[in-house]
């Protein structure tokens, strides 16, 4: 039975019903015994599989096509009525035709299925920068995912009343034919279809296709912002605890720096850390004038391998309950999961990711290099109290950061709120499992938004650029890299816990605590400047970490020049200053 009233839902997933041809339509509740008896029932088909309830209560585990294990950029679109709203960097496709399309591969695409309506909110239902979707999907692992991951429910469609203002998601995993996989957004219809995957944020609608490209465009005109970025705090032995968010692409360290455990150093001074969100945040201007950050999100989708008790021990605990874990290893003695990383023994017998018979010895992979654990946030022991604040928290900085073996050191800190957008633009990081596609190779990834903004990137630069005329306590912007390595290809920072180093030295330059010096892209910290204590790391690596070298970075500019160059003129003309002072200044 349908659970709302509201006419404009009800007439549209008839329209989608009639098309995709469904046996029966289920509303999501959001009621456990609900959620319990699909469960039972993704168990009973072999969808999921029911892990070790003593040691992992409420886990299961769940295998994604082999040809279907990460996001799809290049089957991603954005379909606005003129090309040069998605702009260069976004695929295309005129709106009209693209419906014509997608609805050819829909017709009757949930013959003899079950079709779920989840209607879900992105933030806490009711209040006010809240914003509600609807996803309808052929896929129980979605449901529940979904269920995780958002606020889902018949709270939601009271939340939403007779309001037509929702967000259209349509996915059905169809036959999961890989080339006719298509994740396509139409920003001026709110509405988004996702056709022949079950993968993640291929199928997640509420996470990076409404979180971020439709977010992106309704920020853009209504005057907020929607970013890739963690959201974290940092308490201080005083008790004073300030926020930071981070946009890293995906894969380079949101959540393992969302939740990172202080150094035993820092631990014993009375250091603590608290998190807010992992992977997504919307940012508006508060009436205080200072940016405050919200987390539209309920869960973490997190990267299983290299997660284990010293990198990440929080989010290792938060998949200890009520977790769905997705392309790892199954360890058939325990009936529990094993991912590389995790510890030194992996299991005697085992299954990898893709349901095959695996020792740990013959040199394949137990899980997927993008294997993930979906988790409630709640779960998390360090949750920041202000996870459930409608508001968000206000930012004392925002930083940047990449996956940069060579070139960009470990941190810089803008010079002002324009050079700070220009380094948010001029990120570029080595590409990771998460996307299909090459591993390791440097691409230009502005903001961590390449493959998440839903419109023109310069235009997306310019959104920023506008910002900070509405901002009156403007928090500092940096840059860091956590992944600088020797010529062996070692890591040279030891990262992780010891991040909040680096943190430290940002919290103190926001309130002018800090020294740094000045350098062609920006200002350092001098060695002296971050507390070593308790971390052996030679003079001469922190040097090298902290060290411009002006012949790499003058190959940086032409990058930088070669990836402007494709907008063909319109980058915003202060970011065209900016590199041409950073030019000048390199050549000095
Ligand atoms: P998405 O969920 O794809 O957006 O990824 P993410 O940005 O949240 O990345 P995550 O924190 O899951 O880290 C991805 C990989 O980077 C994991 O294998 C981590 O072990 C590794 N990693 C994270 N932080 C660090 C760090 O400080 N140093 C090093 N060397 N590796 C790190
Ligand atoms: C990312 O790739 O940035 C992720 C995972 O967070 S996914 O939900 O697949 O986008
Ligand atoms: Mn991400």
């Amino acid at each position: 039975m349908a659970l709302t009233n509201n006419q404009a839902v009800l007439r549209w997933v008839d329209e989608m019903a009639a098309l995709t041809k469904p046996q029966e339509i289920i509303w999501i509740d959001g009621s456990e015994k609900q959620l319990e008896s699909l469960r039972a029932k993704a168990c009973a088909t072999g969808e999921m599989h029911k892990l070790n309830q003593e040691r992992l209560p409420g886990c299961y585990l769940h295998r994604t096509a082999v040809n279907d294990v990460a996001r799809v950029e290049g089957r991603t679109f954005i379909c606005c009525r003129r090309q040069e709203d998605a702009g260069p960097t976004n695929n295309w496709m005129d709106p009209q035709e693209m419906y014509r399309k997608l609805y050819r591969l829909y017709d009757g695409s949930m013959n003899g299925r079950t079709m779920y309506a989840i209607p879900y909110s992105m933030g806490v239902v009711g209040s006010s920068f809240a914003k509600y979707g609807i996803e309808l999907t052929d896929s129980i692992y979605v449901v529940l995912n979904m269920a995780i991951m958002t606020r889902v429910g018949a709270k939601v469609l009271d939340a939403l009343g007779s309001s037509p203002d929702y967000v259209k998601g349509l996915h059905s995993k169809a036959t999961l034919d890989e080339k006719n996989r298509y994740i396509v957004h139409f920003p001026e219809d709110n509405t988004i279809m996702s056709v022949n995957s079950g993968y993640g944020g291929n199928v997640l609608l509420g996470k990076k296709c409404f979180a971020l490209r439709i977010a992106s465009c309704l920020g853009r005109d209504e005057g907020w912002m929607a970013e890739h970025m963690l959201i974290l705090g940092i308490e201080n032995p005083q008790g004073e605890v300030r926020y930071i968010s981070a946009a890293f692409p995906s894969a380079c360290g949101k959540t393992n720096l969302a939740m990172l455990i202080p150094p035993e150093i820092y631990r014993k001074k009375g250091w603590k850390t608290w998190c807010v969100g992992d992977d997504i945040a919307w940012i508006r201007v508060g009436k205080d004038g200072r940016l405050w950050a919200m987390n539209p999100e309920f869960g973490f989708f997190g990267v299983a391998p290299g997660t284990n008790q010293k990198s990440n021990p929080n989010a290792l605990a938060a998949t200890h309950k009520n977790t769905i874990f997705t392309n790892v290893a199954l360890d058939q003695e325990t009936n529990t999961v094993w991912w590389e990383g995790l510890n030194k023994t992996p299991p005697k017998n085992a299954l990898d990711w893709m349901g095959n018979p695996w020792s740990g010895k013959t040199g394949t992979k137990g899980a997927h290099p993008n294997s993930r654990f979906t988790a409630p946030a709640q779960n998390c022991p360090c949750i920041s109290p202000e996870f459930e604040n409608p508001m968000g928290v206000p930012l004392s900085a925002i930083v940047f950061g990449g996956r940069r073996a060579k070139t960009v050191p470990l941190v810089y800190q803008s010079r002002n709120w324009t050079h700070g957008v220009f380094m948010g633009s001029i990120m570029a990081s080595e590409t990771t499992a998460a996307a299909a596609g090459a591993v390791g190779v440097v691409r230009r990834d502005p903001m961590a938004m390449l493959p998440f903004c839903g419109y023109n990137m310069t235009d997306y630069w310019q959104h920023w650029l506008d910002m900070e005329d509405k901002i009156k306590t403007k928090p500092k912007i940096f840059n860091v890299n956590w992944f600088r390595t020797d010529d062996e290809g070692n890591f040279i920072w030891p990262g992780f816990g010891e991040n909040l180093r680096v943190l430290e030295w940002i919290i103190r330059r926001c309130f002018g605590e800090a020294d740094a010096v000045d350098s062609p892209i920006g200002y350092l910290p001098k060695p002296e400047d971050l507390h070593m204590e308790g971390l052996s790391l030679s003079k001469g690596t922190l040097s090298e970490l902290l060290s411009v070298n002006k012949p790499l970075w003058r190959e940086e500019v032409s990058g930088i020049r070669a990836f402007y160059d494709r907008f063909g003129g319109t980058v915003p003309r202060p970011l065209m200053q900016e590199l041409d002072a950073l030019e000048k200044s390199l050549n000095a």
